[in-house]
């Protein structure tokens, strides 16, 4: 029986009515890196050194060093990452249960208010309006706020930041409890550069997605890209990390499947 699901998933990919989405940025010295408050150590951007390029120092073959920070780019955050989740069981990215890198997603559009106001904060309220047209969010689905971010900031101001920080948008935290508390997500996804609104910092409690989400043992996705190519409900979502040793997050690839 399971033997036919996964041939009937195959056959569907083949055959083109199962599409497979590239959620993914491409990592590269120019994606942006999170700012923070001047008094905390900073994230470096990614750097690339070529070892070899069919040269001297490797006449058959090209290969790279890099250098990130486990948050560069498109990547997972993990329960670890957040000093409320730093006792949460196997919460590293090497430990935690392979299941939970396979879960579907409810997409909340948020286009048309975060293009009128950048710095849009999700509620409660906007949730259950959305779950009015959708239906309830399933337990252990993840939720992803579509910003259609790389289409709205400025390119050279992805964090859209300002005199008093950035401005990107995030849930507060009445919301991110509903999600936990009342719909038990898998956790958030964004295409922005943090989970949390870029004004987040000023929020009770600071930083609530990070703060409660990680608390509760949930994940993040940020970075993300081309959340416009899912339905609302019925994408399955497909985001390992990588297995690094006690780490608190990681970048990596999301795919997402999704009927064509
Ligand atoms: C470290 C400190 C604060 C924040 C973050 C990282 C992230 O957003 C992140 O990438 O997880 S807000
Ligand atoms: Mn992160």
């Amino acid at each position: 029986m399971s033997a036919q699901v996964l041939s009937a998933l195959m056959e569907a990919i083949g055959g083109g009515s199962v599409k497979v989405v590239d959620l993914t940025e491409t990592l590269s010295e120019s994606f942006p890196v999170l700012q923070l408050p001047p008094e905390f150590a900073q994230c470096v951007p990614f750097s690339k050194k070529t070892i070899s390029r069919y040269d001297d120092d490797g006449p058959g073959w090209y290969w790279n060093e890099f250098t990130l920070n486990e948050h560069t780019g498109t990547h997972f955050d993990a329960p670890v990452h957040w000093v409320t989740g730093k006792d949460i069981p196997n919460g590293s990215v090497d430990l935690l249960s392979p299941d939970s890198f396979i879960a579907p997603a409810c997409v909340i559009d948020c286009t048309a208010e975060i293009k009128a106001n950048p710095g849009f904060i999700l509620t409660k309220d906007f949730l259950l309006t959305w779950e009015e047209t959708h239906g309830k969010i399933p337990a252990g689905n993840w939720v992803f706020m579509r910003s259609d971010w790389r289409k709205i900031a400025d390119p050279n101001n992805y964090t859209n930041m300002q005199e008093d920080g950035g401005h990107s948008p995030g849930p507060d935290a009445e919301c991110v409890r509903f999600m936990i508390e009342e719909r038990d997500v898998i956790g958030f996804g964004t295409e922005c550069i943090g989970t949390d609104a870029g004004q987040a910092f000023a929020f009770e409690p600071a930083y609530p997605c990070h703060t409660l989400l990680h608390g509760a043992g949930k994940y993040g996705l940020q970075c993300m890209t081309n959340l416009d190519l899912l339905p609302a409900k019925g994408a399955l979502i497909i985001s390992p990390p990588l297995k690094i040793e006690d780490g608190s997050g990681s970048p990596l690839r999301v795919l997402a499947l999704a009927p064509a």
